[in-house]
C-alpha cells in the first residue's frame, strides 16, 4: 500500500522528489482501513466467548426469551409542531416563547443517556437505540426532547463499547428528525473529568450542534459560574438552545442544611439568567429534591427569573413522582424521564406513571398512552441484555438522602469497587462517600467532583482510612490523582471555599490556584493536533475524531486499534457483542448493508502449551477457524 501511494503521488509523478519526500509527504502513510472481513468479526467473539467481555465474570451466554418486537405505530402526524420545528423555523427566542406558552406538561425522554447511565453503567449499544428509533418518534411525537448523548456516554462508547459516539449522534438525529436532541455538557470539563482549554470547549459544541444537537444542558461540578460562561456563549453562537443547569444539592427545607439554601439557588438563577441561559434546569443529580422543596424551588425560581424551567430528578429514593407532581403545581415546564422499564431507583422517574399521576390536571402530559406502553415492551425485553453491569437496586434507596450520591454514579462506582476488590464492602463505601463529602467542606457532587469524593472514598476504604489518620499521617499517604488535582483548583472553586486543613494536608506544600482553570490553559493548535494524529492512526481523521482525541488521546487510540483488530462491531446482536457465542449456536451478523454472516460455532478446542485455543465455525456454510489466546 506504501509503495502504491508513492508511485501515485503528484510529486512523485512530476519527476522532483528528493530524499527528503518520504519525511516531508505523511499522507504517504495514510491508508484507507480494511473494509469489515468475517475473520475480524470471529476474531471479536472468539475473543469474548474465551476470556469474556471487559472485568465482568465470565460466564456462560444466557439465554434470553426472542425479542420479537414488531409493533406498529402511527406515521408522524403530517405538519405537527414541535418544540424541535419551532427552534429550526422561529430560532432560540421562538423556541423559549413557545415553551411558556404550553400549558401541559412538557417530557424529556432521558432513556437514550441517562437512563441506562444510571441503571448499568452507560453500556446501553447504539444498536438497541436504532433498532426502535423509528418507533420512538412516531410513538411519541410530541415529546420537548430525547436526552440521548452526552455525559458518560461519549468515553463509555470508545471504552468499553468499541463505537464511535459521533455515529449515534448522527444516527439518531436521521431517524428522530422531529424532536429536539439534548446532551448533557460539563461546561468546562465538556464530557470529560478535566478542565479543557476554552478553545476545544467551543470547537467541540459547535461540532456537537453540527451533528445534531440541539439542547446543551450546561453544568458545572461545583456551581461555579465562571465555569459555565464560556460554553453558555459557544451554544448561543450555534443558534442552539443553552439550557443552564443549577445542581442541586443539601434540603433547602432542613433548618440543619443551610449551607445551600433558597437563597443560594435564586441568586445562582439570576447569575445564569445573567451569563445567558436560554433555560433554566434544576439537575437534582442524586434525587435529593424532596416532593415540598421542589414546590419551594420552583415557586421561587418562577419568581426569580424569567426563563422556563426544566427539572431533571433521580427517583433513588423513590420520590420522583411526587416530587414532579409538586413541580408541575408550581409551573415547572419540562421535567425529565424515561420509559417505565428503563426508570425507577437510580434513573428517571416512569414516564407512564408520571402520565397517570397527572390525569385529569391540566398539566397532563401531550402522550398517546397507549402507544408508550407499548413501546415499553422493547425497552422490557433488551433490559436483560444489560444485567451484568446493573446497579444491583430493585427497591429505592431512602439512605441516599445521607449519602448524596448521584445516581449517574451509582453503578458506575459500584462497579469501580468491585473492580478493586470492595464488591463486598459497598456499604462501607457508601458511607465513606458522606464521611468525605464533609471532610471536603460539603461540596456540590456531580461529575467530575462526586468522582473525586469517590475516589477518595474508595482510596480509605481500601486502605482503612479514617479522618483522624487522614490528618495524623498524610505526610506518607499517596492521595489519588484526581484528590490532589481538586484541592489545587484545577476543577475550579467550590462553594464557600476549600477546607484549609485537609487543603494543606493534601497538597504537601503545593501552591493551589483561585484563577479559573481555562484561563491558564493554552489554546488547543487544531492542526498541530490534526497532524500528530494523522501519523498516529496512519489516516486522515475526521473534525470529529481530532475533538475526541483531544478530549482522550489514550481511549480514542485504543479505541482505534480495537477498529483495525475486529472491524466495525456495532452491529453484533448484544448477547453475543457482551457474551459470545454457546457452542452450537447460530447467529446471523450483517457484514455492511446488504451482506450477511451466518455464524455457527462448532467447536472449542482445548488450550495448546501456550494458552491458546482454536474456535471452529462455519460462516456462510464454510468451515473457518480462529486462534484465541485463553487469558485464564
Ligand atoms: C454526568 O455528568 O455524566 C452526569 O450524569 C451528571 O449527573
Ligand atoms: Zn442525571
Amino acid at each position: 500500500k506504501f509503495m502504491e501511494n508513492v508511485v501515485k503521488h503528484p510529486t512523485f509523478l512530476s519527476g522532483e522528489a528528493e530524499t527528503t519526500f518520504i519525511d516531508e509527504t505523511p499522507e504517504l502513510f495514510t491508508f484507507p482501513r480494511e473494509i469489515d472481513t468475517s475473520a475480524q468479526k470471529l476474531q471479536y467473539i472468539g475473543d469474548i466467548t474465551v476470556n469474556g467481555f471487559g472485568d465482568i465474570e465470565h460466564h456462560e451466554k444466557k439465554y434470553y426469551p426472542e425479542n420479537q418486537f414488531m409493533e406498529e405505530f402511527k406515521p408522524f402526524p403530517k405538519g405537527l409542531v414541535t418544540a424541535k420545528t419551532v427552534l429550526d423555523e422561529s430560532g432560540t427566542d421562538g423556541a423559549v416563547q413557545w415553551i411558556k406558552d404550553q400549558k401541559q406538561l412538557l417530557l424529556t425522554d432521558t432513556t437514550l443517556r441517562d437512563a441506562h447511565q444510571s441503571l448499568f453503567a452507560t453500556r446501553m449499544r447504539t444498536h438497541d437505540m436504532l433498532a426502535i428509533a423509528d418507533d420512538m418518534q412516531q410513538a411519541m411525537p410530541n415529546l420537548f426532547s430525547y436526552e440521548m448523548w452526552g455525559g458518560a456516554t461519549f468515553d463509555v462508547a470508545y471504552r468499553f463499547l468499541v463505537e464511535d459516539p459521533w455515529q449515534r449522534l448522527k444516527k439518531l438525529r436521521q431517524k428522530l428528525p422531529h424532536t429536539l436532541l439534548q446532551m448533557l455538557f460539563r461546561g468546562s470539563n465538556a464530557v470529560g473529568y478535566k478542565n479543557y482549554p476554552d478553545n476545544a470547549i467551543a470547537a467541540f459544541i459547535k461540532q456537537s450542534a453540527i451533528d445534531g444537537i440541539d439542547v446543551f444542558r450546561i453544568f458545572d461540578s461545583l456551581n461555579w459560574v465562571p465555569q459555565l460562561e464560556k460554553s453558555i456563549q459557544a451554544v448561543r453562537d450555534t443558534g442552539k438552545l443553552a439550557e443552564v443547569a443549577i445542581c442541586y444539592t443539601g434540603d433547602i427545607l432542613d433548618p440543619d442544611k443551610q449551607k445551600y439554601n433558597l437563597k443560594y439557588y435564586t441568586d445562582l438563577a439570576k447569575e445564569l439568567q445573567a451569563a445567558g441561559a436560554h433555560i433554566l434546569a434544576i439537575k437534582d443529580m442524586a434525587g435529593l429534591l424532596k416532593p415540598e422543596a421542589a414546590y419551594t424551588l420552583v415557586s421561587a425560581l418562577k419568581d426569580a427569573v424569567d426563563l422556563p424551567i426544566h427539572l431533571h430528578t433521580h427517583d433513588t429514593a423513590g420520590n420522583g413522582v411526587i416530587t414532579y407532581q409538586r413541580a408541575a403545581a408550581a409551573g415547572v415546564d419540562i421535567v425529565d424521564v424515561a420509559q417505565s422499564a428503563m426508570s425507577g431507583t437510580t434513573s428517571q422517574p416512569s414516564m407512564q406513571s408520571l402520565y397517570y399521576a397527572l390525569a385529569n390536571t391540566d398539566r397532563k402530559p401531550d402522550l398517546d398512552i397507549q402507544a408508550t406502553e407499548t413501546l415499553n415492551h422493547y425497552f422490557e425485553g433488551i433490559r436483560p441484555f444489560y444485567d451484568d453491569f446493573s446497579n444491583g437496586l430493585n427497591a429505592p434507596q431512602t439512605e441516599n438522602y445521607t449519602a448524596e450520591m448521584p445516581g449517574g454514579q451509582y453503578s458506575n462506582l459500584r462497579q469501580q469497587a468491585r473492580a478493586v476488590g470492595l464488591g463486598e464492602r459497598w456499604e462501607d463505601v457508601k458511607k465513606m462517600y458522606r464521611t468525605v463529602n464533609l471532610m471536603f467542606g460539603d461540596i456540590v457532587k456531580v461529575t467530575p467532583s462526586s468522582k473525586v469524593v469517590g475516589d477518595m472514598a474508595l482510596f480509605m476504604v481500601q486502605h482503612d482510612l479514617t479522618e483522624e489518620r487522614i490528618y495524623a499521617e498524610s505526610a506518607s499517604i499517596d492521595f489519588p490523582d484526581s484528590v490532589i488535582n481538586f484541592f489545587m483548583g484545577n476543577l475550579g472553586q467550590p462553594v464557600g471555599g476549600f477546607p484549609k486543613k485537609l487543603q494543606k494536608a493534601i497538597l504537601k506544600g503545593k501552591t493551589p490556584s483561585t484563577a479559573r482553570p481555562g484561563s491558564l490553559a493554552p489554546a488547543v493548535d487544531f492542526e498541530a493536533v490534526k497532524k500528530e494524529l494523522t501519523e498516529k492512526i496512519k489516516a486522515e481523521p475526521t473534525d470529529e475524531d481530532v475533538l475526541s482525541y483531544i478530549m482522550y488521546p489514550d481511549v480514542f487510540l485504543q479505541y482505534q486499534d480495537r477498529l483495525d483488530l475486529y472491524g466495525d462491531v456495532s452491529t453484533l446482536d448484544t448477547p453475543t457483542f457482551f457474551q459470545g457465542m454457546r457452542l452450537g449456536e447460530r447467529i446471523e451478523v450483517s457484514l455492511r448493508p446488504g451482506k450477511t454472516l451466518l455464524l455457527a460455532l462448532n467447536e472449542v478446542g482445548q488450550p495448546d502449551i501456550e494458552g491458546n485455543r482454536t474456535l471452529y465455525f462455519t460462516v456462510n456454510g464454510q468451515r473457518s477457524e480462529v486462534v484465541i489466546h485463553d487469558k485464564h
